[in-house]
């Protein structure tokens, strides 16, 4: 198995800080976003898609999709089970994982993508040209407003982002707070108060202090 990824970005440090709360350690390989290694032939081989993470396993299938790669690891390494423990648990984290996706992730994304000037031309991954949409970068900033005031109210009502249990769900909420101050200096406001205690609480696990 080998990973190529590139820990500063969202959907790679999704599957590392994944493999950290395992306590799995496997072979992986940079690709630099920066430089551009992503767009060159060698890679353009390993994932068509011009995008990482990508999991290369034993027999050679490549896996693209966060989602997918996390829940291959969690079917070969259960334990600790990130996916919850029972078919409801494990529906509540797919539910709210897939709600952080769409209303948390991509609103940073169109945010990020339509407005930052090293994408003046790559609005949207992969091989093609896209131009960037100015009105689509302010919805996104707007959306993700909306999107912490939700799960500030989720979190009134539970520990963790899809019940008591820690699980997929809260890194991907997490990884998309650290999306967002960087990607749209937007961080999270005091007024947010069951937000701030998550984030303390995430804050204090040994995966989530350090940045590998
Ligand atoms: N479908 C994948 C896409 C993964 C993705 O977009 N990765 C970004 C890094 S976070 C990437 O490789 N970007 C390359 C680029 O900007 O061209 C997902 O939803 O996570």
């Amino acid at each position: 198995m080998k990973l190529y990824t590139y820990p500063d970005a969202p959907s790679p440090r999704r599957v590392q800080l994944f493999l950290a709360e395992k306590g799995l350690d496997i072979p992986r390989q940079t690709i630099d976003l920066r430089a551009g290694e992503h767009l060159r032939p060698e890679f353009a081989a390993i994932n068509p898609a011009l995008t990482v993470p990508a999991l290369v396993l034993d027999d050679g299938t490549c896996l693209v999709e966060p989602i997918a790669i996390c829940d291959y690891l969690e079917q070969v390494h259960p334990e600790p089970a990130l996916f919850g423990r029972s078919p409801l648990e494990r529906a509540m984290v797919l539910e709210r994982n897939h709600w952080i996706e769409t209303n948390g992730l991509l609103a940073v994304m169109e945010g990020f993508r339509n407005r930052s000037k090293a994408m003046s031309d790559r609005a949207l991954t992969g091989p093609r040209r896209v131009s960037q949409i100015p009105e689509l970068a302010e919805r996104g900033v707007q959306r993700y407003g909306w999107f912490l005031e939700d799960l500030d109210r989720r979190l009134a009502d539970s520990d963790y982002v899809a019940g008591d249990r820690f699980s997929l769900a809260d890194i991907t909420a997490w990884v998309t707070l650290e999306f967002a101050a960087w990607g749209i200096r937007t961080n999270l406001p005091e007024t947010l108060t069951s937000l701030q205690r998550w984030h303390r609480q995430l804050a204090s696990r040994p995966a989530f202090a350090r940045r590998d």
